[in-house]
């Protein structure tokens, strides 16, 4: 709800210092219906997040706050008002083109529904009753994440009776889960939210775990989805009845025993960063002390004055050995490979407060701020990651745009450890930016890694003893070891038993190589549905909430159909399948991912890219708009 404006000049002004200008403009514009508000020589310049304020010159600044200010003071005096109700949908692409350029007209739709005037424009448009009223139609969902919630209250939507089953005794998945110091999300606030939930006060431009699991619940309690979750339940098998075409879903219940669930579809909602992965290495079971991981962080044990060791050098680590470091006795930290660091100077920052103030007052402003954020990520860094076939120096860069990128990250990491040539060394990455993920930084790595209680060693581990760790430049003695390895990627859908139509084993079926169209549905298991599945996770672009509500969206347009035209079940075509992942397969050679050899999580044990999207996000959204019902066998 905007608040009426109060302030006096002076405090709008100084609002104003903190306001992200282009999108504040189209909201201004937006909410006044004034399209001077929106002059050709105030049209940013480009969305580049790295160029503040869409590359406008000091002199435009000036402009367009004062713009802004002026029309602001109007309204608090009561000479304008701001429209009430939803903006006019027809307005909407020429302000989406003034702030994302001519090029954006590919994207304007996918960007006009993330910013809707309206409020939930990916709602479906259908209801069961109307469709098949007094059919039986029930859905079960696995995982009750960001996913799976989005998946309940869709379907809830459309009057779809549905269960979800969740292991856990609470939402939130894996941000419920991971709960180590410093846990926090990399991709910002106002994009890492449903696009008809987003959040007018988000606390941080990036968000906190506490801040996303609270969301999360207050999302499950709002929309009704909880009472749909059965709680401290999990799957251990879901089988496809080819008579019946319906699903038997066999579940673990909270005293131990097995129960039935019967459902017409099955989604999976599970995700890929569930299962903690623990290393391999000799003498783990011979350490005397504690040792638990990232994913499992043990909040008894207090690491105050202790000698701690940590395996692993990722995101997690990266969040919580500057925590952790303040207090420990100790540090050893065990990298096999650096990871590249991306300049955020902002990234544990609380929103500005003017900028709080803007989105309280300008109607609109938050979405507008979403489109923006949005508009810079459509692409996100890919065309830094494409592979030039004709360039031949594979393992440090991938083409010209990926040595630039290069480049400008090693210089940042040059002026970090300017005082430490030591840790310059191991900081430096030996493989190409975009190979791995590459982690916001906002200097207190370097800073942590730099105290004296820390120590970095790149030395492979060789053992673990009861006492500590060995590597071949000695013996690092520990009181507790944190394993910050990573999650079993790979092993999607593990470890239920999934059985398809004639007896379809799924993981016989993939052999540790999980494919599916659209990461979405796979031949031989009619009605089933993957979130989160093969290749829908995203390296250098957009958040992955995104694609959890274009899957959504696909899925409802799915049932619906099966519902409008009185067909029980769809179940992808083989050639449709295997021609699509192809084309996966092809793109993801060309990426920076896809051609290095470095350890990821983003392949297989058969070093096939499972995991990543290689394309943009618009290409997922215009795949994901309509099914193609010749894509499927109709049961
Ligand atoms: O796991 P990882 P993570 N000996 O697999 C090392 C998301 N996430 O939990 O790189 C020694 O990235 C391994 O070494 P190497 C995000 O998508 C997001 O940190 O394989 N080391 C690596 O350093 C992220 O990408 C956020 O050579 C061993 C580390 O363990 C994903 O989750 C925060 C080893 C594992 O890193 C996973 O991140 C957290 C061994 N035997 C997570 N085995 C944010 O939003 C493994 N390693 C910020």
């Amino acid at each position: 709800m905007t608040e009426p404006i109060m302030d006096a000049d002076d405090a709008i002004e100084r609002a104003l210092l903190d306001a992200e200008l282009p999108p504040l403009l189209a909201a201004l514009a937006t909410a006044t219906g004034d399209p001077a508000l929106l002059p050709d020589h105030l049209r940013p310049t480009t969305v580049n997040p790295l160029m503040p304020q869409g590359g406008y010159s000091p002199a435009q600044q000036d402009e367009v706050r004062a713009l802004a200010l002026a029309t602001l003071g109007a309204v608090r005096d009561g000479r304008l008002s701001f429209r009430q109700g939803p903006a006019d949908e027809e307005e909407m692409p020429a302000t989406g083109r003034f702030l994302a350029g001519t090029d954006a007209g590919r994207y304007l739709p996918l960007l006009i529904d993330e910013v809707a005037t309206r409020d939930d424009p990916a709602a479906p448009r259908w209801r069961k009753e109307r469709l098949a009223p007094d059919r039986r139609f029930h859905v079960v969902i696995v995982g009750a994440g960001m996913s799976g919630l989005l998946a309940g209250h869709r379907l809830g939507q459309a009057g779809v009776p549905y269960t979800i089953v969740e292991k856990n005794g609470d939402v939130g998945g894996t941000w419920l889960e991971n709960t180590y110091p410093g846990c926090r999300v990399d991709v910002s606030s106002h994009l890492y939210s449903y696009s008809f939930l987003e959040h007018d006060d988000w606390p941080a431009y990036f968000s906190t775990q506490d801040v996303l699991l609270d969301y999360f619940r207050r999302f499950a309690d709002r929309t009704g989805v909880r009472e749909r979750i059965r709680f401290g339940t999990e799957v251990l098998a879901a089988e496809f009845d080819d008579e019946t075409c319906a699903w038997t879903v066999r579940v673990r219940t909270p005293d131990g025993g097995t129960e039935i669930l019967r459902a017409q579809a099955v989604i999976s909602a599970v995700g890929q960063l569930n299962r903690p992965s623990y290393p391999r290495i000799e003498g783990m079971g011979d350490f005397n002390g504690p040792s638990f991981h990232s994913a499992r962080w043990e909040h008894g044990l207090d690491l105050t004055g202790k000698r701690v060791a940590v395996i692993g050098t990722g995101a997690s680590a990266f969040q919580f050995v500057p925590e952790i470091a303040r207090t420990a006795g100790s540090l050893v930290i065990f990298q096999r490979t650096a990871p590249w660091l991306g300049p955020t100077p902002h990234y544990h920052a609380p929103v500005a407060d003017g900028l709080r103030w803007l989105f309280r007052h300008v109607p609109g402003y938050s979405r507008w701020y979403r489109f923006w954020l949005f508009a810079s990520t459509v692409e996100g860094g890919l065309p830094a990651v494409e592979v030039d076939p004709a360039w031949r120096d594979g393992e440090r860069s991938v083409s010209a745009p990926n040595d630039e990128r290069r480049a400008l990250l090693t210089a940042y990491l040059e002026h970090l450890f300017a005082d430490r040539p030591d840790l310059l060394r191991a900081a430096i990455p030996d493989y190409p930016p975009g190979a791995k993920r590459m982690l916001r930084d906002n200097g207190v790595w370097a800073a942590a890694l730099k105290r004296d209680n820390v120590t970095l060693v790149t030395d492979p581990i060789s053992r673990i003893t009861d006492h500590g760790i060995s590597t071949d430049d000695g013996d690092h003695d520990a009181d507790v070891i944190i394993y910050a390895t990573g999650f079993s990627a790979s092993d999607f859908l593990m470890p239920m038993t999934v059985t398809g139509r004639n007896g379809a084993d799924l993981h016989k079926r993939w052999n540790g190589d999980a494919r599916a169209y659209l990461g979405m549905t796979v031949p031989e298991f009619p009605n089933l549905f993957l979130m989160y599945g093969p290749n829908t996770n995203i390296v250098v672009n957009g958040s992955i909430i995104f694609f959890s509500e274009c899957e959504t969206h696909y899925i409802l347009e799915c049932l619906g159909s099966l519902l409008r035209d009185g067909h029980r079940a769809l179940e992808c075509r083989e050639e449709v399948h295997d021609a699509y992942n192809e084309m996966i397969d092809a793109a993801n050679r060309r990426r920076a991912w896809g051609v290095s050899t470095v350890n990821s999580w983003y392949k297989n044990a058969l070093g096939r890219v499972a995991q990543n999207w290689p394309f943009t996000l618009m290409e997922y959204w215009e795949r994901t708009r309509v099914p193609d019902i010749d894509d499927y066998h109709v049961l």
